[in-house]
């Protein structure tokens, strides 16, 4: 194994609650407070590693805007993410905060979002990860196709995302924060959760 394909290590700095109130209360108009929290799945579902994201507004937590299983695997000489959404959502929401209920997602729950893989580097220090080329990760907001075009970077510390959608013909700016990356960082690690495989 290289630093490149340690997908455990990847999988230890994504478990775990992440927060941006610092970005947040610093810049208000321009950054929300976010929390995004990731825990491990703790049925073994798929090869690698599988975790559940919650995304939500942190006034409304109970209410996450964004339910997703990540799925880490080693791919060649480097490491992938499939993101699925789930068939059924409003059955696990809270799952973040209670493992009792993420023990109830199996496979026929998962619906793979194509074209939404995330390619991963190591940088040395850190993972960036990539959505793959070729504009292939549709996202339908308000009635109008667009592309994501997206990265981010984890570390020991800190979890630094940015997601935008653009318009497929254009490239013209659609959704997504106009002012840079949201800056997490974590608040409760669910590291020790995780079991290398
Ligand atoms: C979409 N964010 C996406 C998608 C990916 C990621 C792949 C498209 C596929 C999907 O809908 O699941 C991002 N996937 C990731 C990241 C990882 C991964 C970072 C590594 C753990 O596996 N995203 C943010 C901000 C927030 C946001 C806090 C405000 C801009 O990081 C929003 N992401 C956001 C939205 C979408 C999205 C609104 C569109 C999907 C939707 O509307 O449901």
């Amino acid at each position: 194994m290289t630093h490149s394909t340690d997908s455990y290590t990847l999988a230890k700095w994504l478990a775990a609650e992440f927060s941006n109130q610092a970005q947040a209360i610093e810049n208000p108009p321009l950054y929300a407070h976010i929390q995004v929290s990731i825990r491990p799945l703790p049925r073994k579902l798929l090869t690698g590693y599988c975790l559940y994201l919650e995304q939500a507004y942190a006034f409304m937590l109970k209410k996450p805007y964004r339910t997703r299983v990540i799925h880490i695997l080693e791919h060649k000489d480097s490491i992938l993410i499939e993101n699925y959404e789930l068939h059924k959502k409003e059955l696990f929401l809270g799952g973040t905060r209670d493992p009792l209920i993420l023990n109830k997602i199996s496979t026929e729950h998962l619906i793979k979002k194509e074209g939404c893989d995330m390619n991963v580097e190591w940088t040395g220090h850190s993972f960036v990860g990539t959505v793959v080329p070729g504009k292939s990760c549709k996202v339908v907001r308000n009635g109008k196709t667009t592309y994501l075009d997206n990265s981010f970077e984890v570390d020991q510390n800190k979890f630094i995302s940015i997601d935008r959608g653009r318009d497929p013909e254009t490239d013209e700016l659609i959704w997504g924060s106009i002012a840079g990356p949201f800056h997490f960082s974590r608040i409760k690690s669910f590291e020790n959760e995780l079991i290398a495989t």
